[in-house]
């Protein structure tokens, strides 16, 4: 079996849990993505449920699957979101944003009861932090935001560094919500609620990638099968 086939499998692991008249956050990526088109094929069948995309690009593709969406100006409590994840410790705390849709995605999880996570096994690590840590931050000012974390990873005595995402064109990547994004290049994180809470600390910064406490539950497929945490 394929990588592909892994987030096959933890997709429709997760579609179990989706209940008729619930209300779904939608997450971004390709197992994300997985889930939406194994999703569209329930509401076609007849599955009523509403949902609320994470990323302009899950927008386009739940509404090519014909999944009715609403807001969280409409509906702001989700029943579960479902999403995919770069990295996933033991203790179930994440890092995302790797497809850049870190805020939004942060937003609907935690306007949602539950959150699922699903993956195939190569994001599970011992230690998050050698997948770099996306940080949404205001361009204004984004120089200054950067030499701040830039400075915070040297205190982490760690050889790391922070640099600007950056499209193939070469130009800053901008979010949905007009941001951009710094990558941190932490190696290990071996306190995430620490680092968390230094980062929301430094002006400019949005959101960072650190998901904690939010993951209710993972599903996670590899070679052996499918493996939970929770
Ligand atoms: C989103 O998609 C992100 O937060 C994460 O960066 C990414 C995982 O993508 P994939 O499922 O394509 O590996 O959930």
């Amino acid at each position: 079996m394929t990588t592909e086939d892994f987030k096959r499998v933890a997709a429709e692991a997760a579609l179990a849990h989706v209940e008729p008249g619930m209300k779904l956050g939608l997450g971004t990526g390709s197992t994300a993505s997985i889930f939406i088109e194994l999703l569209g094929e329930k509401v076609a069948q007849g599955l009523d449920v509403v949902g609320v995309p994470t990323s302009e690009a899950t927008r386009e593709i739940a509404e090519r699957h014909n999944i009715p969406l609403t807001t969280l100006k409409d509906t702001p409590a989700l029943d579960l979101t479902v999403d995919g994840a770069d990295e996933i410790d033991p203790d179930l705390n994440l890092i995302k944003g790797g497809g850049g849709a870190l805020l939004r995605e942060k937003i609907v999880a935690f306007a949602s009861k539950r959150m699922i996570v699903i993956a195939d096994q190569s994001k599970l690590v011992d230690t998050l932090g050698a997948f770099p840590l996306p940080i949404e931050v205001v361009p204004f000012g984004k120089e200054p935001t950067l030499r701040a974390i830039r400075e915070l990873i040297g205190e982490l005595g760690v050889e790391g560094d922070v640099v600007l995402r950056r499209a193939e064109d070469g130009c800053p990547v901008v979010t949905d919500s007009g941001h951009v994004i710094l990558d941190g290049h932490f190696r290990k994180i071996h306190n995430p609620k620490a680092l968390a809470a230094t980062l929301v600390g430094i002006p400019g910064v949005v959101e960072h990638g650190l998901f904690l406490d939010l993951a209710g539950l993972a599903i996670i497929a590899g070679p052996n099968g499918v493996q939970t945490l929770e």
